[in-house]
């Protein structure tokens, strides 16, 4: 990727940060920690490798990306507001009644969203279908899917994980967004996920394990998981929960928190300082 490349993805993923606070500042409470995690992830995936157009979100013949870790649904909406899916001054109406944006994903509301979702452990499996689906009509655009590594703790993913390499499910890329802390703990300390990596070789995954804060990294491994015949691939991401949010970086009380006008106004400057 060429350094102007590298530089726009950067101003757009500081831009996916900065609409994400407002819109959960405005709210006044939201998943902040889980949202900021994955904002390279989405900017890459909507900036640099997914085929969809805003003007037709149902398009069959686009690529699909399942948010399995559906709380995280309000930077996946500001991204999309970004590309044009729906005004931006939606953001603004995050989980207030009668709202398109929900707080967790909904494919009935929300243009651009492929599926819903909020119940932790089913994304995959949903995935693993549309990935399957597309195989049988003969389609060639790819399945990404995105799950939190608290998520990885119900069975029903690793169900997801065998079904997906025994189908040769080339076509679905899967990322785990392994900030290291869930709803009420550090990961290690509620559901050990040692060896990770090993973990989905040893179901038949193409792994790989990279930074997922950098763009260089996700654009490497994104490829190399396209090249790869035959078999799913997995990419976790080392990520830091509340990435980039001065009041949530690093914080497990980041998981869903009160967010006041000020704290909003100090984690926006902050934000603007950064180059
Ligand atoms: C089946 C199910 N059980 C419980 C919850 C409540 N819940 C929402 S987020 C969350 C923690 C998820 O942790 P992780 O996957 O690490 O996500 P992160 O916030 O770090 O992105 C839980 C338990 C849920 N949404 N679905
Ligand atoms: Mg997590």
């Amino acid at each position: 990727m060429t350094e102007k490349q590298l530089k726009q993805l950067y101003d757009k993923a500081r831009e996916a940060r900065v609409n994400t606070i407002k819109s959960i500042g405005h709210l006044g409470v939201g998943h902040i920690g889980g949202a900021m995690s994955i904002i390279e992830i989405l900017t890459y995936l909507y900036y640099s490798e997914m085929s969809v157009n805003p003007e037709n979100p149902r398009n069959p013949d686009r690529d699909r990306l399942v948010l399995s870790k559906g709380h995280a649904g309000p930077a996946l909406y500001s991204v999309l507001a970004m590309k044009g899916f729906f005004p931006i001054e939606w953001l603004d109406t995050l989980n207030v009644g009668g709202t398109n944006l929900p707080s967790h994903c909904d494919r009935n509301r929300t243009p651009g969203i492929d599926m819903t979702t909020g119940s932790l452990g089913q994304g995959l499996s949903a995935a693993v279908g549309i990935a399957l689906a597309m195989k049988l009509d003969d389609r060639e655009q790819h399945v990404f899917a995105i799950i939190g590594d608290g998520e990885s703790n119900e069975g029903q993913n690793w169900e997801a994980a065998m079904s997906a390499s025994q189908y040769r499910l080339d076509n679905l890329i899967a990322f785990t967004d392994y900030n290291k802390m869930q709803i009420d703990g550090m990961t290690s300390d509620v559901m050990n996920l040692d060896c990770l990596a090993d973990k989905w070789k040893s179901f038949g995954w193409h792994t790989q394990q990279i930074d997922g804060h950098d763009f260089n990294a996700i654009e490497e491994a994104v490829q190399a998981a396209k090249s790869m015949k035959g078999v799913p691939s997995m990419i976790i991401l080392d990520t830091i929960k509340g990435k980039g949010c001065s009041f949530a970086e690093g914080k497990l009380s980041s998981h869903n928190m009160p967010v006041s006008e000020q704290m909003m106004k100090e984690a926006l400057s902050a934000l603007q300082e950064v180059n």
